[in-house]
């Protein structure tokens, strides 16, 4: 390690002092002119996490859905998934370190993590289209190269483009080629083979609205336009020429106020959808001719998956394991519905796509999304070869082409994360192959009435929760007043959880009617604000 170079460049990358920050479930997330120090030293990192795995890692710049003014950082693992937990602990100690004790702590993560320093390291960066992201990956770069690793700067992508480049370099291209145009070919390419062979829809089944969150998705999708025929009719809205990023758009927007975003002018029974500002979510929703709003989250985007994949391996006989991974933010009617009437394992995780991820991976076909519209769907390596190996020798003609439209699917869904771009042509080609309009999808079944809330306290780390986050360990007497609670109304659940992303503690409510969600959820919230040290004002009802 070159220390002088060391010592030179972390001093043009100066940490404000008593400033300190975490790895939490998205990376490192904060006000962009407070991000400097840490993306510098996440670009240490990142050499390291190569050196150390002896592959290449990404890391990507990017606040997903947080305002404009916000930015953030994550780093890729070498499948293209996220940072291993045990270097969230060394991202948060680099990123905290004064300037004079960095090379200890360079020193030490070596020591603890056998890291040869003399091992080759190659990054793959990529960032969103906030006005902070390109100084910022510039200081990646600068990290980089303090440590004597080689980048690669793929500039504006998506988070799961930058995700899936990561993967595709790490398996010598066995899951594609790791360039924008070898991702665009692999899933155009699936998308086409699959629609092929649907029969319906007139053209206006065909058009789809996205609102793009005036985000990095209205980039890559105008790039990707020209690898579809123009029978595909997808309508960009929201493309960042006219607004800020994530204003009163995009899929957070849309889920969390649960009303269509600004900038995208709806017609009755028009089938539209939103991605987040760094394009690894989405989620769907139409107006119905009475003018109401329908939202379709990610929970129901995984049932529309499930019931289409269960239909297909039921046709190959194969016997594989499938099953949907949830969070306790999933709607009620949902886990019902894939329980009971579709007959799906349902497995509930802590929050967090690393989470789900690795749940996801026990089984031969796991389907994971958030509520808010995150997620995919993994094959185990077993099932993949199995199906590939039906397309090509099977005689029995419906098995043949069942395996065929599953490993389509395969080439079309983005494994190593949430994609949104990939999850949209995969809702698209199931809605066209099934002959199903947005109403249709919706009426599967419908959401119990819920609301979300946060509240602010002094150290929301005084609330501990066990049962993948459905309950409260900590503070004493809380659980206790939330059962006490929910009990009062039909059909009703309650939950109280720390963010990851926010200083906040988040409130879920569930209930039979809108207003007994909005009472419950109000409740809970006054319960935490008393019993959990609530800063500033009590909670009003909503
Ligand atoms: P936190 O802030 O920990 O609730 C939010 C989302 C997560 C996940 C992360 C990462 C909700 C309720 N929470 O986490 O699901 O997506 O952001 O972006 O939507
Ligand atoms: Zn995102």
């Amino acid at each position: 390690m070159d220390s002088e170079a060391l010592k030179k460049y972390s001093a043009l990358h100066p940490k404000p002092a008593g400033l300190t920050l975490h790895y939490g479930t998205a990376g490192f997330r904060t006000k962009a002119e407070q991000l400097d120090h840490v993306v510098f030293r996440m670009g240490l990192l990142a050499v390291l996490r190569s050196k150390a795995v002896t592959a290449t890692i990404g890391i990507m710049v990017t606040a997903s859905h947080n305002p404009e003014e916000d930015n953030g950082v994550k780093l890729v693992d070498p499948l293209g998934e996220m940072l291993h937990p045990s270097w969230e602990e060394y991202a948060t100690q680099l990123a905290n370190a004064e300037e004079q004790e960095l090379q200890k702590v360079i020193t030490e993560i070596c020591q603890k993590a056998a890291v040869n320093l003399h091992k080759d390291a190659l990054v793959f960066i990529g960032r969103d289209t906030r006005p902070s992201s390109k100084k910022l990956s510039q200081s990646v770069i600068d990290g980089i190269q303090v440590l004597g690793g080689q980048y690669h700067d793929y500039g504006l992508v998506t988070t799961p483009q930058l995700h899936y480049m990561v993967c595709c370099q790490n398996t010598q291209g066995q899951y594609g080629k790791a360039t924008l145009e070898g991702y665009y070919e692999k899933l155009s390419k699936a998308f086409m083979e699959l629609i092929k062979q649907s029969h319906s829809s007139g053209e206006s089944q065909r058009h789809l609205k996205i609102d793009c969150a005036n985000g990095i998705g209205a980039l890559k999708l105008s790039e990707m336009k020209p690898y579809f025929p123009q029978e595909v009719l997808i309508h960009i809205h929201n493309d960042g020429t006219k607004e800020k990023l994530n204003h009163l758009c995009g899929a957070d927007f849309v889920k969390v106020h649960q009303k269509p975003p600004g900038g995208l002018d709806m017609k009755p029974n028009e089938r539209c959808c939103s991605f987040d500002g760094d394009a690894d979510r989405i989620v769907y929703y139409y107006k119905d001719t009475a003018g109401h709003f329908h939202l379709i989250d990610g929970d129901k985007i995984a049932t529309l998956i499930s019931i289409f994949l269960k239909e297909l391996l039921a046709k190959v006989k194969q016997n594989f394991n499938m099953a949907v991974v949830q969070t306790a933010y999933a709607n009620g009617n949902s886990t019902r519905y894939l329980q009971e009437t579709l007959k799906v394992p349902v497995h509930c995780v802590k929050t967090g796509v690393k989470h789900l991820h690795h749940k996801a991976q026990e089984f031969d076909v796991g389907v994971y999304f958030e509520a808010n519209g995150h997620g995919t769907v993994l094959f185990s390596k077993a099932a993949e070869t199995k199906i590939r190996q039906l397309v090509k020798e099977e005689k029995d003609d419906e098995k043949r082409e069942a395996a065929k439209m599953l490993a389509n699917m395969i080439d079309l869904i983005n494994q190593t994360v949430g994609d949104a771009v990939s999850d949209m042509l995969v809702i698209e080609a199931i809605l066209a192959l099934k002959g199903l309009t947005v109403q249709q999808w919706d009426s599967l079944y419908t959401d119990l009435p819920n609301r979300l809330l946060k509240v602010q306290v002094a150290d929301r780390r005084v609330i501990d929760t066990t049962d993948a986050e459905r309950r409260v360990l900590t503070p004493p007497g809380l659980q206790e007043k939330i059962d006490v609670l929910v009990k009062k109304y039909k059909l009703s659940r309650a939950f109280v959880r720390p963010s990851g992303t926010e200083d906040v503690v988040r409130i879920y409510a569930e209930a039979d009617t809108q207003e007994n969600a909005d009472a419950l959820a109000h409740e809970v919230s006054l319960a935490v604000f008393h019993l959990a040290g609530g800063k500033g004002a009590p909670p009003q009802p909503i």
